[in-house]
């Protein structure tokens, strides 16, 4: 089901030079990866994610805690990046700096062949020591979670709620928002900071803020263009029209 894409916000792509995108959840819903709040399915049902999500949930059951993240993982394993992954890849190619920051850890946007990719919220693929915060990458298999050679308990390399984020990746994307002639924001529920902060930078630094969602969210009042539909067949869409004016 095709998005009508007003002739203007094509226009004003066609003529940036410097585009910036932050992506959350949605994009990878088409790929069959659940958004954050409803990953928890099935077992999970009965957990808050922003209890499980943090260093006091992994503190008071450790366990649980990886395990979750390993049944994440793996059905992550199994999936493909969507239309809208390899939107953005080709996209990236358009323009002289095309900055793609993501709050999600699944990878795959580097999967559908983005070369830039600023992780805000860590990779789930990685795996460090809890004290030593250094990357392990080979670990028994049978205990759960793991321990370092330190003795530590194994966690996933991800940014969990009260944890700071990456400062280098976050510079960048701060940078990238108040750089940028055009900000993109794709299926995010933009509730979850500093992460939502971005497209309100890029809109106070004068960049024209097109937010890509089925639903409203509270960045919608705020922004140029709000997009109402799926990554996955509105990203294509773009493409298309833009390669029809530029
Ligand atoms: C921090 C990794 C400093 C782990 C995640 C300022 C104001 C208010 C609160 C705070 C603040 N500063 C800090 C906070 C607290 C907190 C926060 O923001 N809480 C929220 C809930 C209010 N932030 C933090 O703790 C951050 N740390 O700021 O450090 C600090 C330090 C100490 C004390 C205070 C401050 C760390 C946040 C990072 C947490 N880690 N992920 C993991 O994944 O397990 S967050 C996790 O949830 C995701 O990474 C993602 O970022 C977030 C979920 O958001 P979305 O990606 O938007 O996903 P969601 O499901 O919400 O929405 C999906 C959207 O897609 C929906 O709108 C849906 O309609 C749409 N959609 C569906 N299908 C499609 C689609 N869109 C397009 N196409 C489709 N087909």
């Amino acid at each position: 089901m095709s998005v009508a894409i007003p002739q203007e916000l094509v226009e004003r792509l066609a003529a940036a030079h410097r585009v910036a995108v932050l992506t959350g959840a949605g994009i990878s819903a088409e790929s069959g990866i659940p958004t954050f709040r409803d990953a928890l399915t099935g077992l999970w049902a009965r957990y808050d994610p922003q209890e499980l999500a943090t260093p006091e949930g992994f503190a008071r059951n450790p366990k649980l805690v990886w395990e979750w993240y390993a049944a994440r993982r793996a059905s992550i394993a199994g999936v493909q990046p969507n239309p809208g992954h390899a939107a953005l890849a080709a996209l990236e190619k358009r323009f002289e700096q095309f900055t793609l920051v993501t709050q999600n850890i699944d990878s795959l946007h580097q999967r559908a062949g983005s070369r830039e990719v600023v992780e805000l919220h860590g990779n789930i693929a990685r795996v460090k020591c809890s004290i030593e915060q250094i990357i392990v990458s080979d670990f028994p298999a049978d205990e759960s979670p793991p321990r370092c050679p330190c003795g530590a308990f194994l966690r996933p390399d991800v940014v969990w709620f009260g944890e700071m984020l990456p400062a280098e990746a976050l510079a960048k994307a701060e940078a990238a928002a108040e750089q940028c002639e055009v900000f993109l924001s794709i299926g995010t529920s933009a509730q979850v900071y500093p992460a939502a902060e971005l497209p309100l930078r890029a809109l106070s630094a004068g960049a024209t803020v097109v937010e890509i969602n089925p639903e409203r969210t509270a960045l919608s009042r705020h922004v140029h263009f709000a997009l109402q539909g799926s990554a996955g067949a509105i990203l294509p869409q773009l493409l298309q029209e833009l390669r029809r004016v530029a």
